[in-house]
C-alpha cells in the first residue's frame, strides 16, 4: 500500500465517485481518502466513511476544507451531465465551471500536488469526425455540458502552463456500471437497460436502435483514471484531456447481447430530445495518444461487460 497521500474526492456518491473512492481506498488506505458529496452525513452508509458533506458551490466551505487539510490529490467529479444540463443550462454552466475554477485556484493556493477533473466525449459536436474521432480536431459542442467541458479543458491546460498545477483529465465516453444509477446523461440508457432486463420488464429506449456511441465499462474507466494519475508527468503530452476508448455499440447491439443471457427480454424505441444530443457526438474514438503516452488499453468488450453486469447488478431501489 502506498503511503503519504491524502486524497479528497468531490462527488464521491456519483456514478464514478462510488467506485473510484473504493479503488483509491484499496490503494492508499481508507483513512487517507476523504469522500465528499452534497448529501448529509447521516444519510450516508457507514462503509462510505470517512465522509464529509460538501456543497462544492460553497466557496468558503470549500476553501476551509482545503485549507485545513493537507490534501495531496483532489478528484473533482461533481457536474451536471448532458441531458440534465439541457433542462437547466444556467445551473449546469454555474456548477460545471465555477466549481472547477474554485478547485483549480485553491489547489494552487494550498499546493495540492495533483488534480483530476473529468472531461467527456461531449466536447465533440456535429462537425467532429464520426468514426475514430482524433485527439485533436473540430470540437464545437452543442450542449451546455459539452461547452462547459471544452472550456474546462482549456482552463486545466492554462493552470498547468501558468501555475504549474499538475491537473490531469480524460474524455470519458458513456460509462456503464452496476453500483447504482447514473444521473442525467444521454448514455444512461446503456445502464437503465440492464435494470429492466433483470426485473423482467420491457425496456423503453430513448434513443433510436441504430445510434452508435462510444462507451466504456466502469472497471476500465477507473483503471484508466488511476493509470493516468499515476503516470510520470513527463510522459504526458496532453494537458487538455485525453481521448479514451473501449467500446462502440448501438441500443440494438447491447439489447441483443443482453437478450442472449435473458431470454424473452423485450425492447421498444421511443426517441426523445436526447436523440439529437447523441447524434451530435462521435460514434467511436481514437485513443492512440493515451495508448502511446501512458499505455492505455481497455479490457472489456461488449460480451464480457454484459456478462459481468448481469452477474453483479444491484437493482435500483
Ligand atoms: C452523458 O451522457 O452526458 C455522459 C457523458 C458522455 O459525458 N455520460
Amino acid at each position: 500500500m502506498k503511503q503519504k497521500e491524502y486524497i479528497l474526492i468531490i462527488g464521491a456518491l456519483g456514478q464514478i465517485g462510488r467506485e473510484l473512492t473504493d479503488e483509491l481506498r484499496e490503494r492508499y488506505g481508507k483513512e487517507n481518502v476523504l469522500a465528499a458529496d452534497i448529501r448529509p452525513k447521516e444519510d450516508v452508509s457507514f462503509e462510505k466513511h470517512p465522509y464529509i458533506q460538501l456543497n462544492v458551490m460553497d466557496k468558503v466551505g470549500l476553501e476551509n476544507l482545503i485549507a485545513e487539510n493537507k490534501f495531496t490529490q483532489i478528484y473533482h467529479l461533481a457536474a451536471m451531465l448532458s441531458a440534465s444540463g439541457e433542462r437547466n443550462p444556467q445551473a449546469a454552466w454555474a456548477l460545471n465551471m465555477e466549481s472547477l475554477l474554485s478547485i483549480l485556484d485553491l489547489s494552487v493556493k494550498y499546493k495540492v500536488e495533483k488534480v483530476f477533473w473529468p472531461s467527456s466525449i461531449a466536447i465533440f459536436g456535429p462537425d467532429s469526425v464520426k468514426q475514430n474521432c482524433p485527439q485533436q480536431g473540430v470540437t464545437e459542442p452543442t450542449t451546455i455540458y459539452g461547452i462547459s467541458k471544452a472550456a474546462g479543458e482549456y482552463w486545466c491546460k492554462y493552470y498547468f502552463e501558468k501555475h504549474g498545477l499538475d491537473v490531469r483529465s480524460v474524455r470519458y465516453p458513456g460509462l456503464i456500471s452496476y453500483t447504482g444509477a447514473p444521473g442525467g446523461g444521454t448514455t444512461d440508457y446503456a445502464v437503465d437497460i440492464f435494470h429492466s432486463a433483470v426485473k423482467g420488464e420491457k425496456y423503453t429506449c430513448f434513443l433510436k436502435k441504430d445510434t452508435a456511441l462510444p462507451m466504456m465499462y466502469m472497471h476500465d474507466a477507473i483503471r484508466a483514471t488511476l493509470e493516468l494519475m499515476e503516470a510520470p508527468a513527463e510522459f504526458l503530452s496532453v494537458r487538455t484531456a485525453y481521448n479514451l476508448s473501449a467500446l462502440s455499440f448501438t441500443p440494438k447491439e447491447i439489447y441483443e447481447e443482453i437478450a442472449k443471457e435473458v431470454p424473452g427480454f423485450e425492447i421498444e424505441y421511443v426517441p426523445d430530445f436526447r436523440q439529437q444530443i447523441a447524434d451530435s457526438w462521435p460514434q467511436s474514438i481514437d485513443d492512440s495518444v493515451a495508448s502511446k503516452d501512458w499505455g492505455w488499453k481497455p479490457a472489456f468488450d461488449l460480451e464480457k461487460m454484459v456478462k459481468d453486469m448481469l452477474q453483479n447488478i444491484e437493482v435500483y431501489p
